[in-house]
């Protein structure tokens, strides 16, 4: 007994759940850090998985601690991401519906890595055959690529998704993963021309120029060196030292004929990321009149295929419909540099959906018998720079609204059908940061709105009549503050182009300089003409992504939803620290507390009658093989007879509800016991045929 306490009071336990003291953040906070003392980053509260970013390989993700964790019941051993993965599998299995398993956390806390190893999990864990492992090494593969291409080291990641990734995994009936499919958000395109200190342009420019094959180089006319490239050198820190750009270049090579890319595909692909390193090298100069014109023909000649007439005209003049005819309006310097960088943001972006695409196609199952999918939403986490833009706006505008969702699906949903079931229940008061959503995206009011607007008075309107209107449309709104509508304390950390939104994850300060001239992303017709755009979308790219994230929480909402939230334990990206204060802070606005009080005064399980009696009928005389009788009547008939203790479960209008996990595990051990000896009798009874 005293040696179990012991090792309790070092390691902590397993499921907060089980603390004695579940309202206390201070309790909480000790269990995390115990834990992550000793390298056990993952802890349960009931079936919501919370992973402590450790900084450094742990010897937890091999193929052995695969198969310990593979089909075994959730409690019965460590916390673990595997446990989740397989519990996630096994629900699709009986169930045969569709799930997804959101992950979450602020900026380095750990989301993509754990995405890695769920998909990891379920390509070596599944059954498979050898037409299934081909399948299984694209799903893998296509990680290296696309992290290539839309990650990039930031101050808070030296690896962050500068995109957001939901994926389906589709898996047949008997449970082998026989496809994919990819959705990307909104990549942050402006990192191609332009990284602040300490950053860098998206892996793959670095990777190229690194590791990229001598006679591959020479054929795309670069040269071995970052620093030769003005795309690559904004920063100021091209080397990087926990990234490894010519082993990287290696894998991304490797996995994009594993994902059937042709050779000229792969040409064509190197060949325009080269192009987009050689536009940003291209310089103006003023002539005689002030107009921008070309001072250096050399970089032309690598660009893009396309005739340098043309080009060099696109990148210099404007084209404008007079009446009947076109006419050519020459640029400034400063408005050619724009158009520049503007083509390049458009022809990297451009080829980012293209991968998407391709990759897609070759993870498409093209066998049209019904498949159940498990769904990996992997986005960019909450983050608060010195210097916060347009892309910060965005990227935490989309956290703030997953954050709504899981507010949906777990405080809201959770209470609202326990009244619904008619179940007695004291609710438990949660921050509900809907009020911040629709301070953003309300319509006509929000600051979506609001910026729409302006971007549609061209000429008129500017950052700074845009910072006027939101004053004057929301400057009462308790989580918006601006230089001019701050208290005197407050005033002194505002800048006068500032605006401050009190996020839920946090108060972040956005320069509003660039926000109108981002959100139309506008690349001039010849521009356009020379990547061969031949369509115009008039919506701005804010409008665009709140209406894929309407999108993406459609397809949420219609799947079973597990969790993982993910916690960074130090600003430092450092092993063996733990900040309580940055720890805390989390957890607050996790809303872990909150999750974990509705989970503890609540029911682990439920499931509806009809489901629960059909799996389980097997293990009572009375039901089995028939019952005539109302499900809700079977259910109690069936509980009865396994001896299920009155406080260990409620009966609700359409639901039995279990308190505890152990209950159900119990019971789905004697079924799989059950269904063991029905098997080997049958069995037997065939015997003699
Ligand atoms: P993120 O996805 O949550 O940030 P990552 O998953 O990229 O964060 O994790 C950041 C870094 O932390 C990784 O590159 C690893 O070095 C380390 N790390 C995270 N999880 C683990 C783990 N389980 N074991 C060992 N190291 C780990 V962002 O994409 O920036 O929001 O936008
Ligand atoms: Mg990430």
């Amino acid at each position: 007994m005293e040696a179990s306490l012991t090792a309790r009071d070092r390691v902590g336990i397993q499921d907060f759940v089980l603390l004695d003291n579940y309202t206390s953040e201070s309790a909480f906070l000790d269990n995390l850090r115990k834990r992550s003392h000793e390298n056990l980053i993952y802890t349960y509260i009931g079936t919501l998985l919370v992973s402590v970013n450790p900084y450094k390989e742990l010897d937890i993700y091999s193929k052995k601690q695969m198969d310990t964790y593979m089909g075994v019941n959730f409690f019965e051993l460590p916390p673990h991401i595997y446990a989740l993965a397989d519990n996630v599998f096994r629900t699709m299995q009986s169930e045969y519906n569709n799930h997804f398993i959101l992950i979450s956390g602020e900026s380095g806390a750990g989301k993509t890595e754990a995405s890695k190893k769920i998909l990891q999990f379920y390509a070596v864990s599944c059954p498979s055959t050898k037409l299934l492992n081909n399948v299984r090494d694209r799903l893998l593969l296509s990680n290296p690529v696309l992290e290539a291409f839309g990650n990039a080291k930031t101050l808070k990641n030296d690896n962050s998704s500068r995109f957001g990734k939901y994926m389906d995994i589709q898996f047949d009936h008997q449970g082998g993963a026989v496809g994919g499919h990819i959705l990307s958000y909104l990549l942050e395109k402006s990192r191609v021309v332009h990284q602040n200190h300490g950053e860098r342009n998206f892996h793959i420019f670095y990777q190229l120029v690194e590791g990229g094959e001598e006679d591959l180089l020479r054929w795309l006319g670069l040269e071995r060196n970052c620093q030769h490239y003005r795309y690559l050198v904004q920063g100021d820190c091209a080397k990087v030292s926990s990234i490894n750009d010519k082993s990287d270049w290696k894998m991304v090579r490797k996995a994009l004929s594993v994902i059937e890319f042709s050779e000229s595909d792969i040409e064509n692909l190197f060949a325009i990321i080269a192009s987009v390193l050689h536009l940003g090298n291209v310089k103006f100069e003023a002539d005689v009149r002030g107009y921008a014109s070309l001072n250096n023909n050399q970089e032309m000649h690598w660009l893009l295929g396309i005739p340098t007439q043309v080009l060099q005209q696109g990148l210099t003049h404007r084209k404008i419909e007079a009446k009947t005819e076109e006419v050519l309006s020459p640029f400034s310097v400063d408005h050619a540099v724009y158009a520049r960088d503007a083509l390049a943001k458009a022809i990297y972006g451009r080829t980012f959906n293209w991968l998407v695409n391709k990759i897609n196609e070759s993870l498409a199952n093209k066998d049209s018998s019904r498949k159940t999918v498990i769904g990996l939403l992997d986005i960019y986490g909450f983050e608060v720079f010195n210097v916060n833009s347009f892309e910060q706006f965005c990227i935490n505008y989309c956290n703030e609204k997953l954050q709504q969702l899981f507010i949906q699906l777990t405080l809201k949903s959770e209470q609202e059908e326990y009244e619904m079931e008619g179940i007695e229940w004291e609710p438990v008061p949660y921050f509900n940061n809907k009020i911040i959503c629709d301070l953003v995206e309300e319509k006509h009011r929000g600051i979506i709105a609001l910026l729409d607007e302006e971007c549609l008075r061209p000429g008129e309107a500017t950052d700074l009549t845009l910072l006027e209107k939101m004053e004057e449309e929301i400057g009462g709104h308790p989580h918006f503050v601006t230089h001019k509508l701050a208290d005197k304390k407050t005033r002194k950390t505002l800048e006068r182009g500032d605006f401050r939104l009190l996020h839920y994850a946090g108060e972040v300060t956005y320069c509003v300089v660039g926000f109108l001239d981002k959100n139309n992303d506008l690349l001039y017709r010849n521009g356009k003409e020379v990547i061969s755009f031949n369509f115009y979308c008039k919506k701005q790219v804010v409008t665009q992504f709140k209406s894929s994230l309407v999108g993406l929480t459609e397809i949420l909402m219609s799947k079973e939803p597990w969790y993982v939230r993910c916690i960074k334990p130090n600003e430092a990206k450092q092993p063996g620290r733990f900040d309580d204060v940055l720890v805390r802070h989390q957890v607050k606005y996790l809303g872990l507390m909150e999750h974990l009080r509705v989970r503890r005064a609540g029911f682990a399980y439920r499931r509806k009658y009809d489901i629960f009696l059909q799996r389980y009928k097997p293990l009572c005389p009375d039901t089995w093989p028939n019952w005539r009788g109302t499900a809700a009547e079977g259910v109690q008939r069936l509980i009865k007879h396994l001896g299920y203790k009155p406080d260990e479960y409620k009966m609700g209008r359409t639901k039995i509800f279990i308190r505890h996990p152990r209950t159900l595990f119990a019971t789905e051990d004697a079924f799989q016991i059950c269904k063991h000896r029905l098997a080997t009798r049958i069995q037997a009874k065939y015997k003699g045929y």
